[in-house]
């Protein structure tokens, strides 16, 4: 992409209305723009990035067994009066009427709306174990909106529903949720720790907040020092293994709090505990029959009874992990991407545009660049190489590339890192290379 020709609306000031880093940056970057209180239009830059976000955490859904579809965003209140939720859930539903008088919502999450399908399509124990998943606009009227996209009012969630026989399986559909978790966080370069939970409007016995270590986040956490040594990444996905002894292995490693309980500090000494902040990015539930009795969602077992089906529901704030990501990684000058996340991979910046060969050979590194399939955005404007570096610092796309009049002299350019500020001189010819290899 020429940034001559994209649309990165990027600030200088610092917006007063922010007050956290990834508010602030997010703003300053280009990525978002507030449309009413907590509702945010995604800008190119940060569409790019809340796309890869939610490709890295649709593969760990699909590894783990769970199955696309997409429910619409506006609901029929009824449901919702039959599973008793419609009256429960208080100001934070975004009620709505439409022209014959109907009552109808925005949805806040779809317990109710996936347990009528089901109901409606899935009769025999034979067709479990089930788990259908979406990615998909909700809205909660949150008494305080704030710190932009971390709690809005309208944010983009996967919530998948996890649908079986008897608790026995319901449990294993959930550890199978609990292991993509950690490889979804893993994979989008944040360190996500599991924490015990309340299960609040939603309901259940089994629950476990992810967490996302960041100063400003909302949690307080307390996790074992040993949480380190473990690679998520390590782990299979899948339905069909035993999970359990990962998942034990997982949640006696830390202890966890925040202003809802006290530490759990039962498993583990007092000593090897770190203090921290942190930022919930994802929750998963067990509720077995909370809904499907009510609702009627029955399947006959093998002796031909019906029984209500037992489920779970599992969430991530994929808008809200753009902040999350932001709050975690960054620095005074910007954003620091991780490479999975990155709106682009590479900044190409061409520092003397009236350098008729600079010029030329910036354009055709971009070229090699496109045809190599490197995400290169190309900063060929008429603008000054002071404000291009600041620009790009600002951005945090995870390498940099520098070309002048010196380079062209020289024969090399200027490659930096964005993570370490390590910065190299590479060979004009050699540097395409460098990211294909
Ligand atoms: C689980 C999936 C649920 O709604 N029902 C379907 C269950 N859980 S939850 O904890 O209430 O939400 C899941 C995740 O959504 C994100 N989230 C938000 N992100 C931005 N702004 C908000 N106002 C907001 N509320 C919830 C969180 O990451 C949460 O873990």
């Amino acid at each position: 992409m020429r940034l001559s020709r994209y649309f990165l609306p990027t600030l200088k000031e610092t917006p007063a209305e922010a007050q956290i880093a990834s508010h602030r940056l997010m703003l300053r970057a280009g990525m978002i723009r507030q449309g009413a209180a907590g509702i945010y239009t995604w800008l190119p830059i940060g569409h790019r990035v809340l796309q890869k976000i939610e490709n890295i955490v649709r593969e760990e859904q699909n590894k783990a067994g769970a199955i696309e579809l997409l429910m619409p965003t506006i609901q029929s209140a009824d449901l919702w009066v039959e599973s008793g939720r419609y009256d429960d859930y208080g100001k934070e539903m975004l009620r709505i009427e439409d022209r014959h008088e109907r009552k109808m919502l925005f949805g806040p999450t779809n317990e109710e709306m996936i347990t009528d399908i089901f109901r409606r399509e899935v009769k025999s124990y034979k067709d479990l174990p089930l788990n259908l998943y979406h990615i998909q606009w909700k809205f909660r009227d949150e008494i305080r909106p704030r710190f932009g996209v971390m709690r809005g009012r309208e944010f983009l969630m996967k919530d998948a529903y996890s649908f079986d026989l008897d608790t026995e399986s319901a449990v294993r559909s959930y550890n199978a949720m609990f292991v993509a978790y950690l490889r979804t966080f893993a994979r989008l370069g944040v360190r996500a720790i599991p924490m015990r939970a309340d299960t609040g409007p939603i309901g259940g016995d089994l629950s476990h907040e992810f967490i996302v270590l960041a100063e400003t986040g909302e949690s307080e956490v307390f996790f074992d020092k040993g949480f380190d040594a473990f690679d998520p990444l390590a782990v299979q996905p899948g339905t069909d293994e035993d999970l359990q002894p990962t998942v034990d292995q997982w949640t006696s490693l830390y202890a966890a709090t925040d202003e809802m309980h006290n530490p759990d500090t039962a498993s583990v000494s007092e000593n090897d505990l770190v203090r921290g902040r942190g930022i919930e990015v994802g929750h998963i539930f067990l509720f077995g029959d909370k809904y499907s009795k009510p609702m009627k969602a029955e399947v006959q077992d093998a002796n031909g009874s019906s029984v209500p089906v037992q489920m779970g529901s599992y969430g991530i704030g994929v808008s809200r992990l753009a902040g999350a990501i932001i709050e975690a990684s960054h620095d005074e000058a910007g954003i620091i991407w991780p490479e999975s996340v990155a709106p682009f991979k590479v900044g190409l910046m061409n520092l003397t545009p009236k350098d008729a060969e600079c010029t030329t050979t910036c354009d055709r590194l971009y070229s090699q660049m496109q045809e190599a399939g490197v995400e290169v955005l190309y900063d060929d404007r008429a603008t000054g190489a002071g404000a291009k570096f600041a620009n790009m610092d600002l951005i945090g796309l995870p390498w940099q590339v520098a070309l002048g009049s010196r380079g062209i002299k020289n024969g090399v350019v200027e490659l930096k890192n964005r993570a370490t500020g390590e910065r190299q001189e590479v060979a004009i010819d050699a540097i395409v290379g460098k990211f294909t290899s």
